[in-house]
């Protein structure tokens, strides 16, 4: 028997500061770690050094330090629920894939991985599906994220490359946003847009998306079309500048192909101006704009995300927005070109290691028996997969139907964020093997697994990751980790080793599979491919520490770049002929549409200070005050039509499933429009997985799922009792019609909604008393009114208050109940039933500085402030990421129109 063991990492010395990359976004902020490694405390700031970001740093970022805690935390591996060795864990795991494999094949075997996993982890991923087990079966949820901008990469380019850096978007003259809310999902580009919009005020920013964002804050022009007419614009657009003459020939004649089939499909395509305005809702003269400004702007680049990418027409939305930068000739020269930003910290590693399931490895293809050749022979694997495996929504199909019996998902919670995610979930029990690989014990996806092995967390783990603008940065440890959680790679490893491939997978360090995969992506490449990592091929253990922030190409026979790097500027492609590809694309309609029954179209996607299924931001409570519990945005009108108020709890249905959350009317979404957050999972809501909703419609090139457009109904639920309840630790299962749970100060939060009376659920949150427990009770019971709070060990542990109803009134102020200032005086408040106004600061806005509404709107009143400038010096609010900037206007606009009205 193999025995498996762990060097542990060196992790930074007391009290020093590591350069580190932020654990989130796709931006890969370089974050400075102060660590005190007693205490294990980390205190954040941003790197001024990082090119990323230059020492801005957002909101989730800033909180990291919080969310290193082991509150929740998987420390131990477990089978079947019992705690156990490693060693018996990997034998178990490689036990059964082996097992599985001889008696079924390698097709009916599956590794589920991430974007949020570092380059190190997801090449061994890889290595071992494709190089030695043999299967092409190895998905990751960057299918549900960037595989259509990969497709239409590679349509129109040959390869999978992102053009252009983040520099482009500070010397643009126009920037085009589409299908992005920047502002609360790439905070710190947002913020270096803005900045460079002030020094520059000529800059022109276009936003396109169906609802009014924060985003739209810095824009010039908002065109709010409707859901999924992505490619008729852009078409719109390559016809305008075919007629108004500013297609760039030189260009297109000497490095394109396919150009007059693509324009005249746009033209049939689009038609005449004023219909193609109707077709998407925007009125016709802001289309004139939008056409005009790009046609005169040559510094034009068009950033995309989710919006255009989540769509059963995503790759054509994709090759739409490139074939009018290939038409222009803006591509790869300073403040230009089109810029998919990715989502996950790693989503662009990922890709770069070939972690979907049709490439390869290192952007090799299957449709290339050269690249077979090569990556056999590299890996010396004798059992190469040939054929692309099963995408994410055909993989759990697969799962579903019995084909594939055992699953390996690593740091991604499929649970929650695949299409119709209640038939994955029972797709899940039904497997006969599913390995779990997280840092959290208690997950959507956790609760099913029948081995769960505890990974290291983004403190406690050591190696690489590229971020959007195709920068590797090296992610640093700082703590040892907890338990006995292991990184990634040498969980994967070990597994490896056990199944028999010792050789292949012995491994001293992450620094030594790093230099692997660089040695692989300048294996024979001689500038046909474009990841080409030479420098790296041979790095010391000191080099690898070391490594600054830099961006690929690094091929060997060039000199290591300083400065920026840009692909394509030349005009040459990695095409078979060298030109650029256009794609000729046509507008489909969505995958599902509307009827009597589901009248609305749900818009799905995140919010700013949360991070997926919230298991990481969801432990900062200073994140969790901003938008605290499920919700779902709706226009007054339809509202009105479909009997729903402003704060009451609604039913959401949908072809696939349901959901109950509470509604927000807002005309920043469209008559006909609604959208809700993804964020919500039964971790931390009684049924508010938005996922459970969306259909498994997804792109016939990319397989990626249409997130962005399911038909739903909406209806009004009433509750007979609400209850607010403060805990120390979070509740045991909660058996109740409506329940929202968040992190305060302390402990948790909870929002209860009930078919019971008062009285009775009175009676059923009584039972959360144990024995030995101080009981004081007050209400009013005359009136459906209930309050208690239990004691235990000398603090106060539950409180909570009965109503028939609390409606849209602010709660904040309980977040201070059981730590804070104003403890006292809150459970005062609590018990007499009265809301503490005074220490009531409203709803949080500011999550740096943790200022809330009540605030804002006092010192707008008082002092008379009028400029978001003076309101953050008199507040402090929107002094730390800068976020709420956005929200501060629309606060003072709101104050000066009820003043004036
Ligand atoms: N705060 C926060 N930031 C994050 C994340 C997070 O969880 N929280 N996650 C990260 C990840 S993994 C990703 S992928 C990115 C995603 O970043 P984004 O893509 O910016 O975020 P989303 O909210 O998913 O969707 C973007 C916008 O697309 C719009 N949209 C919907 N349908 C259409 C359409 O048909 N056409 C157009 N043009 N627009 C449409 C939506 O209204 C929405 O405002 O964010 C990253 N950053
Ligand atoms: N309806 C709808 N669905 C969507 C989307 C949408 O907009 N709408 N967006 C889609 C997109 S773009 C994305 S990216 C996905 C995201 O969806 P998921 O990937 O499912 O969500 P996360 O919560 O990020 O899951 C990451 C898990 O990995 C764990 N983890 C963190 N770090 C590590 C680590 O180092 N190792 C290991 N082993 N585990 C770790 C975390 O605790 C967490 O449980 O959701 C997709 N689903
Ligand atoms: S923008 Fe925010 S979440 Fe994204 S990498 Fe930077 S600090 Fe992290
Ligand atoms: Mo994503």
């Amino acid at each position: 028997m193999t025995v498996h063991r762990y060097e542990p990492i060196p992790t930074a010395q007391a009290e020093s500061t590591v350069q580190t990359t932020c654990a989130y976004c796709g931006v890969g902020c370089g974050i400075k770690a102060t660590v005190n490694t007693e205490e294990r405390k980390v205190l954040i700031e941003g790197d001024e050094t990082h090119p990323a970001n230059l020492g801005r740093l957002c909101s989730k970022g800033l909180a990291l330090g919080e969310t290193l805690v082991d509150t929740g935390r998987l420390l131990h591996p477990k089978v079947h629920g019992e705690q156990t060795s490693w060693n018996h864990a990997l034998q178990t795991v490689a036990q059964g894939f082996v097992d599985t494999i001889v008696e079924h094949g390698p097709d009916s075997v599956a590794f589920y991985v991430s974007g949020q996993l570092l380059t190190e982890d997801y090449y061994l991923a890889n290595k071992l599906m494709k190089g030695f087990i043999g299967s092409g079966n190895i998905d990751t949820n960057s299918r549900l994220c960037m595989s259509s901008s990969v497709a239409g990469h590679k349509r129109a380019f040959g390869s999978d490359t992102v053009p252009g850096c983040y520099t482009d978007l500070e010397q643009a003259d126009m920037i085009v946003l589409t299908g992005s809310n920047l502002a609360w999902c790439h905070p710190v580009l947002f913020q270096r847009i803005k900045a460079a919009k002030q020094q520059r005020p000529h800059m022109k920013v276009v936003v396109i998306d169906p609802r009014r964002t924060d985003t739209c804050d810095i824009a010039d022009l908002h065109l709010p079309i409707h859901p999924g007419t992505d490619v008729a614009l852009f078409n719109g657009l390559l016809s305008y500048l075919a007629q108004h003459n500013a297609i760039d020939e030189d260009f297109v004649q000497a490095h394109t192909e396919h150009f007059t089939e693509a324009l005249v499909a746009a033209m049939e395509d689009a038609g005449q101006r004023p219909v193609l305005a109707e077709q998407l809702g925007v009125a016709d003269y802001q289309l004139e704009t939008f056409f005009q400004w790009y046609a005169q702007t040559e510094k034009t680049v068009t950033v995309y995300s989710q919006g255009v990418n989540q769509s059963t027409a995503g790759t054509d939305k994709v090759n739409a927005i490139i074939n009018c930068h290939l038409a222009t000739g803006r591509i790869g020269r300073p403040g230009m070109g089109p810029f998919s930003v990715t989502g996950q910290p790693n989503a662009m590693g990922g890709r770069e290691v070939g972690g979907l399931a049709n490439t390869l490895a290192a952007h090799m293809e299957f449709d290339h028996p050269e690249h077979w050749q090569l990556v056999r022979d590299f890996w010396k694997a004798d059992n190469l997969a040939t054929r692309p495996g099963l995408k994410a929504v055909d993989m759990f199909d697969a799962v579903a139907s019995g084909k594939i019996k055992a699953i390996w998902i690593m740091a991604t919670n499929p649970v929650m964020s695949l299409p119709n995610a209640d038939k994955v979930k029972q797709a899940l029990k039904d497997c006969p093997l599913v390995v779990v690989s997280d840092c959290i014990e208690d997950t959507d996806t956790t609760r099913l697994a029948d081995v769960l092995l505890p990974a290291a967390g983004w403190a406690e783990k050591s190696g690489t990751v590229t971020n959007s603008e195709r920068r590797i940065s090296r992610q640093r440890a700082l703590l040892p980790p907890l338990g006995e959680a292991r990184p990634d790679w040498w969980i994967i490893a070990a597994v490896a080793k056990q199944m028999g491939y010792g050789r292949a997978f012995d491994y001293a360090s992450e620094a030594e599979v790093f230099s692997e995969y660089a040695r692989l992506t300048a294996t024979d490449n001689n500038g046909t491919r474009d990841l080409d990592l030479g420098h790296y091929s041979h790095l010391t253990l000191n080099d690898y520490d070391s490594l600054p922030p830099r961006q690929w190409p690094l091929p060997t026979k060039a000199p290591l770049p300083d400065g920026d790097q840009r692909l394509f500027g030349d005009g040459v492609f990695f095409t078979p002929s060298g030109r650029g590809r256009f794609v000729s694309v046509r507008y489909r309609a969505p995958a599902t549409q509307v009827d009597s029954h589901y009248p609305l179209t749900l818009n799905t996607g995140r919010i700013r200070d949360q991070w997926h299924s919230m298991t990481r931001t969801g432990l900062a409570s200073r994140l969790c005050g901003h938008l605290p519990e499920p919700f779902i945005s709706i226009h007054p009108k339809d509202a009105g039509r479909y009997q729903l108020k402003d704060g009451a709890l609604a039913d959401v249905t949908s072809r696939q499933g349901q959901a109950r959350v509470r509604v927000q009317l807002t005309d920043q979404v469209n008559l006909g429009e609604v959208f809700m957050p993804m964020h919500w999972n039964d971790v931390h809501a009684s049924r508010a997985r938005v996922a459970a909703l969306v259909g498994e419609y997804v792109d016939p090139t990319s397989g990626q799922p249409e997130n962005k457009y399911t038909p739903v109904q909406v209806h009004p639920w009433y509750e007979q009792a609400e209850a607010l309840l403060v805990s120390r630790t979070p509740l045991p299962e909660l058996d109740a019609d409506y329940w929202a749970m968040r992190r305060v100060n302390g402990g948790y939060l909870y929002r209860i909604a009930s078919e019971q009376h008062p009285a009775d659920l009175d009676k059923q949150l009584q039972s959360l008393c144990q024995q030995g427990d101080q009981q004081l009770a007050f209400g009013h019971p005359e009136r459906g009114e209930f309050r208690r709070a239990f004691v235990r060990e000398g603090q106060l542990y539950i409180a909570f208050s009965v109503a028939k109803q609390f409606g849209t009134r602010d709660f904040s102020w309980l977040g201070d109940l059981l730590e804070g200032d104003f403890a006292a005086t809150a459970m005062r408040a609590l018990l007499s039933g009265k809301p503490d106004q005074q220490h009531s600061q409203g709803k949080l806005v500011c999550a740096c500085k943790q200022v809330g509404y009540n605030t804002l709107c006092n010192a707008i009143r008082e002092k008379g402030i009028d400029t978001v400038d003076a309101l953050s010096a008199e507040t402090t609010a929107g002094t730390g990421c800068g976020s709420c900037l956005p929200e501060l206007e629309q606060i003072i606009a709101r104050e000066r129109a009820h003043e004036a009205a």
